[in-house]
């Protein structure tokens, strides 16, 4: 069984939002086709407390795009973000959502930043979506939304770790790239542990 997992079409990602990823908008009606060609969707949530410890408001003189250490993880500072309740936490309104067989919250541990939709970045907590694959015997899943060199990157490495044939659908992702070339070493680590890029 193949699955498509949706990552993170949130308002707060599309231009307008609070973290922006530039074209994320262009994103949407690719899902919506893609998920018309699998048996399975699955969709992934950001999903902060209004006080999330990944929020550069959450520590004094600090701002978004800075790295601090989080309880011994390295953790970029990102605006207020995907605020549990709130409007950009929703999905995309463009977002075909009746395709949608369940969705994976992440981020909701204050302490703890979560990019993917496995594990939190201190794979202290699980989503379910690795058994909730694995129950319905999937055994190879496809990964596309936002952010390329974040929440996607790191679900896909999941996936492949997990011993999922991992794809990744390129046309489908779009990045932050609070650096220039963040994007591209995104995909050489993906590429290097075994995701296949499809373009
Ligand atoms: C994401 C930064 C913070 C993402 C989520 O969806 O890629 N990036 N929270
Ligand atoms: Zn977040």
């Amino acid at each position: 069984m193949r699955a498509l997992i949706l990552v993170d079409l949130q308002n707060d990602f599309l231009p307008g939002g609070a973290l922006a990823v530039s074209e994320g908008d262009a994103v949407v009606p690719l899902a919506n086709a893609l998920a018309t060609r699998f048996e399975l969707v699955v969709a992934t949530q950001d999903w902060h407390p209004p006080r999330h410890q990944s929020f550069a408001s959450q520590h004094e003189g600090r701002a978004p795009g800075e790295l601090i250490d989080l309880h011994g993880l390295p953790q970029v500072l990102w605006p207020d973000h995907c605020v549990q309740g709130t409007f950009g936490a929703d999905f995309a309104p463009a977002l075909d959502l009746t395709r949608v067989a369940r969705v994976f919250q992440k981020g909701i541990h204050p302490e703890v930043d979560s990019y993917s939709g496995f594990f939190d970045n201190g794979r202290r907590h699980d989503t379910g979506l690795t058994d909730y694959l694995r129950e319905r015997n999937v055994a190879e899943v496809h990964v596309c939304g936002l952010a390329t060199d974040y929440c996607v990157r790191f679900t896909a490495l999941d996936a492949a770790s997990l011993g999922f044939e991992t794809h990744l659908v390129l046309p489908a992702c779009r990045g932050v790239e609070l650096r220039e070339g963040d994007v591209a070493s995104a995909l050489d680590e993906m590429a290097a542990a075994g995701v296949r890029i499809t373009s």
